[in-house]
C-alpha cells in the first residue's frame, strides 16, 4: 500500500476543516478555538492543524492535513510541508483580493509546489465568480507556476475526492519528467 501526505492550504474561512471532514473515512482531528476575529463571519477558526484519511480506489492511501489558514501561522506550514507530496490550496473569492491571497501560498509552498504537485481549487464562485478561473490561470502563468486550477465547492464530497484525484494526477505527471 502506498500512503501520500497531502496538505490542504488556503484562506481563513475557505473550507480546508470542511473538505477534510467531508472526504475522511476516520473521525477527524481538528483543532478549532473559538473565533475571536470580527472580520470573519465563522464561530470557530482552525489554530493548529486538521487531520483525515482517505483511501482511493487504487488502493493509495492519503493522509490529508489541513493547515491554518492566516499567515501569523505560517510556521507551521513550514512543519506540515515536510515529506508531503501535493498541496491543495483553497481560495475564497469572497477576498477583497483573491489573487494576492494565491500569492501567499504560493509564496509560502514554494518548495513544495515546486518539487512535488499543486492544485488551486476555487470556492464561492457562484456568488463572487470574479476573478475567474482564466485570471487564475494567466496569474499562475506569469508567475511560471505550473498548476490547474478549478472551481469547488468544498461541501461536496465528491468536488473534494476529484480535487485529490487531479492531485495525483498532477504528481505523477511530474515524476514522470524527472
Ligand atoms: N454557502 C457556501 N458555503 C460554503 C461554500 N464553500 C464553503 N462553505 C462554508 O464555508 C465554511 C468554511 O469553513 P471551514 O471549513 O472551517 O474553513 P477553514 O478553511 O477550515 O477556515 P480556518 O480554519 O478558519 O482557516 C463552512 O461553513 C462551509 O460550509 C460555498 O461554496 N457556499
Ligand atoms: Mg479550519
Amino acid at each position: 500500500m502506498i500512503e501520500h501526505k497531502i496538505l490542504f492550504s488556503g484562506t481563513t474561512g475557505a473550507g480546508k476543516t470542511t473538505a477534510i471532514s467531508r472526504v475522511s473515512e476516520v473521525a477527524t482531528l481538528t483543532t478549532e478555538v473559538r473565533n475571536t476575529d470580527l472580520s470573519i463571519s465563522k464561530n470557530t477558526t482552525t489554530v493548529g492543524l486538521d487531520y483525515g484519511e482517505l483511501t482511493l480506489d487504487n488502493g493509495d492511501k492519503l493522509r490529508l492535513y489541513g493547515t491554518p489558514g492566516q499567515k501569523r501561522f505560517d510556521f507551521m506550514w513550514e512543519i506540515l510541508s515536510h515529506g508531503a507530496l501535493g498541496l491543495i490550496i483553497l481560495i475564497d473569492n469572497r477576498s477583497s483580493d483573491p489573487l494576492a491571497d494565491l500569492d501567499m501560498y504560493l509564496n509560502g509552498f514554494e518548495r513544495l509546489i515546486d518539487e512535488e504537485a499543486c492544485v488551486v481549487a476555487v470556492g464561492r464562485m457562484e456568488t463572487h465568480p470574479e476573478p475567474g478561473i482564466e485570471s487564475f490561470i494567466a496569474h499562475l502563468d506569469a508567475r511560471g507556476v505550473l498548476c490547474p486550477v478549478v472551481p469547488v465547492d468544498v461541501r461536496e464530497t465528491s468536488q473534494v475526492v476529484e480535487l485529490l484525484e487531479l492531485l495525483m494526477l498532477q504528481l505523477e505527471a511530474t515524476q514522470e519528467t524527472t
